[in-house]
């Protein structure tokens, strides 16, 4: 019998995530971590090793040199197609059938989340799983992927570029203020797996504690949002969700 690992939660975290009406739930890499899907942090492995993620996830780097950035993707892409959800993820799905009302904004771009069954997520920085050509804006599921050849648009012929969000690129409109609405209209945000840097993203907890949320942390280590929560869980999401959904609500 695997040791549990020893998580604590306070209860008052338990009083307010069964009592709140309207939850918020924000994920980074962290969550898919124990998924085996490195997270932007971690040491880049084998030959992306050199490049560091900030320096190819940007429209310069895609302008220069296409087919680097489109290796980089599809190496991701096949990682994550390989990796299954998690602990972490599961809990979520789990908790989303309790919460009355429960939004779920990810900066993941692997679909994890969905694949492990949450049904209403909000991608901020776009997916893996599409493309969407530079030209015409029109979107795929599937493209021929050869060494030879760049992803072409079916459409006009222009390229294709991965559907996810750069460093210096806006939000998609719509997922950016359904995660602020959202935010702004809650009673709980549980922030779980992200260094919390990147923004916009990273102001969302600011933007539901400053209207009167509880704010919630889950990671192994501090954060900024972890200095100015309510609470912070220090421990791997995979290890702390189940003992929350579990002590929250006990199976009937
Ligand atoms: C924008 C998709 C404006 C792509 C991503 C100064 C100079 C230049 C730019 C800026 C600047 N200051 C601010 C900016 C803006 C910039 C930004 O915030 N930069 C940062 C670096 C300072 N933001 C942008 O550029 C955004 N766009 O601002 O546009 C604009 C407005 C209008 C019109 C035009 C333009 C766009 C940002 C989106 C970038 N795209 N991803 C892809 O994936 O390829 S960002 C990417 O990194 C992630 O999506 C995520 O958002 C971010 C950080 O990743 P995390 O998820 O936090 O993961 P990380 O590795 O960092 O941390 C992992 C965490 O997990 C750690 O805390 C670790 O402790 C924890 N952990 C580990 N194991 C576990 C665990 N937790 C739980 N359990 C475990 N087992
Ligand atoms: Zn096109």
């Amino acid at each position: 019998m695997a040791l549990e690992k020893q998580v604590s939660i306070p209860a008052p975290l338990v009083n307010w995530l069964r009592a709140a009406e309207r939850v918020v739930v924000m994920t980074g890499a962290g969550v898919s971590a124990e998924s085996g899907v490195p997270t932007f942090r971690d040491a880049q492995t084998g030959l992306w090793s050199r490049y560091r993620p900030e320096e190819l996830a940007t429209p310069e780097a895609f302008g220069r040199d296409p087919r680097l950035v489109w290796d980089w993707y599809r190496w991701r892409r096949d990682l994550v197609q390989k990796a299954e959800p998690n602990a972490a993820h599961h809990a979520l799905v789990q908790m989303e059938t309790h919460v009355h009302q429960m939004t779920l904004v990810t900066q993941n771009v692997d679909g994890l989340h969905r694949r492990a069954g949450s049904r209403s997520v909000i991608e901020l920085h776009g997916s893996l799983e599409r493309a969407r050509c530079q030209g015409c804006g029109q979107r795929a599921q599937e493209w021929p992927e050869t060494d030879e050849e760049l992803p072409r648009c079916s459409l006009c012929g222009d390229l294709l570029r991965p559907d996810v969000v750069w460093f210096g690129e806006a939000l998609p409109r719509a997922a950016i203020e359904q995660a602020a609405a959202a935010a702004l209209g809650c009673d709980l945000f549980l922030v779980v797996g992200t260094s919390g840097v990147v923004e916009p993203a990273a102001l969302l907890p600011y933007l539901a504690k400053d209207q009167g949320a509880v704010l919630a942390v889950v990671n192994p280590e501090e954060t900024p949002q972890s200095e100015v929560a309510d609470f912070f869980l220090p421990g791997r999401a995979g290890d702390v969700l189940p003992v929350l959904i579990q002590q929250a609500w006990p199976q009937a």
